[in-house]
């Protein structure tokens, strides 16, 4: 059985990039978020993302992993906003660590917290690096985090976080703006990024049309991360899912 980042690194290597979406546990009823799931499944989506910068209830959190897993084939993956969010019930989680601030309690506080339950429930751990760009607009995840995020144009600072990532031993590499960022993270720096660390890059935050996805693709993303478009704008995923998987074009 292979784990779940093996599982995604092959659909990067056979669809030319992998293509995640994200569901707020909150955001939607529990049945609209099913339906939300098998969507983001039948357009081709190689994983969703369950996870937010501010959970509301743990007892649905939990429930949903559950839900999602029974309902879809594709992994189920725990993004958390902080150690309250971590569940026995996803497939893996991308334990996140946010290099682009210098708030300790997201540099190793919540990781410590929730280090001794992951190894309880036997989860698989996908080390990640967490980078927060300028998005244009203040988002939820810049607000709840208390930190800076790193100025658009600053591909130097970009590149040496994500190779420090490298050098610590993280295993992926996320670039975000944010939910529902006005700006997605500009593709030059994707670039740059992706050229300068050997870890995969994910890219998210403010992604909602086709081209914009292709070119982070086009720019060197191994993955990219939609969640406002599975909530706005569910018909358009088909064509995001094509977008990103351009080996198949
Ligand atoms: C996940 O922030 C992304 O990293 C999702 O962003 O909701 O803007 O697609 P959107």
């Amino acid at each position: 059985m292979k784990s779940t980042f093996e599982q995604l690194l092959q659909a990067r290597a056979r669809r030319g990039a992998g293509y995640l979406t994200l569901l707020d546990p909150d955001r939607l009823a529990m049945e609209e978020l099913e339906r939300r799931a098998s969507i983001c499944a039948e357009a081709g989506a190689d994983g969703i993302l369950v996870g937010t910068s501010l959970m509301l209830s743990t007892a649905r959190n939990a429930e949903l992993f559950e839900r999602l897993r029974a309902l879809v084939q594709i992994p189920v993956i725990s993004f958390p906003g902080d150690a309250g969010q971590v569940v026995r019930t996803a497939d893996a989680i991308l334990y996140l660590c946010m290099v682009s601030g210098r708030n300790p309690e997201l540099l190793i506080g919540q990781q410590v917290r929730a280090a001794p339950l992951l190894k309880e429930y036997g989860m698989e751990v996908i080390s990640t690096a967490y980078m927060l760009v300028e998005s244009g607009t203040l988002t939820s995840t810049e607000f709840m985090s208390s930190t800076r995020p790193i100025p658009r144009d600053k591909d130097d600072i970009a590149m040496a976080h994500a190779l420090a990532a490298q050098y610590l031993g993280m295993r992926l590499v996320y670039l975000e703006t944010g939910s529902g960022a006005r700006d997605s993270v500009p593709t030059p720096m994707v670039r740059a990024v992706s050229r300068y660390v050997d870890l995969p890059v994910i890219v998210g935050g403010g992604i909602r049309d086709p081209q914009t996805a292709r070119d982070k693709v086009e720019g060197g993303a191994a993955f990219v991360v939609t969640g406002t478009a599975v909530e706005n704008d569910p018909g358009r995923l088909r064509e995001l899912s094509a977008a990103v998987h351009i080996a198949e074009a």
